[in-house]
């Protein structure tokens, strides 16, 4: 399922350009145009999914996928330690309404986050 009115559909569906890293069938991963990161990549899955509020147990293999891809790409990055964010709600910074996955790496993190 598609939001023509999506960003992310765009960037999944290749009407908007994007720097590709990795792609499957139901996910892609491309660098975050903002990167708050040396490493900072952005994974979603194709379908239109709001965020991780509307996740449900028949999204179970996207899930997998994305988390597999996520530590792929951090090992072909040389990332021994990194981080996976993702924003729930304007409220929390989430700024596209698309799920999507920051996987973020290649220097100190602190904790809590801001
Ligand atoms: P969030 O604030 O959690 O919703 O994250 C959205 C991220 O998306 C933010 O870090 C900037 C990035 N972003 C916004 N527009 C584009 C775009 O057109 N292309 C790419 N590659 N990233 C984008």
């Amino acid at each position: 399922m598609k939001d023509p009115d999506c960003l992310f559909c765009k960037i999944a569906g290749k009407e908007v350009d994007s720097d590709v890293v990795s792609e499957s069938d139901l996910v892609v991963a491309f660098r975050d145009t903002n990167p708050a990161a040396p490493t900072h990549v952005l994974l979603i899955p194709k379908d239109h999914i709001v965020s991780a509020r509307e996740l449900k147990r028949e999204h179970g293999d996207v899930v997998a996928e994305i988390f597999e891809m996520a530590a792929r790409i951090a090992s072909d990055e040389g990332l021994d330690a990194y981080r996976i964010v993702t924003n729930v709600g304007p409220g929390a910074g989430q700024s596209v309404s698309h799920l999507h996955l920051h996987l973020l790496g290649g220097r100190s993190m602190s904790w809590p986050p801001g």
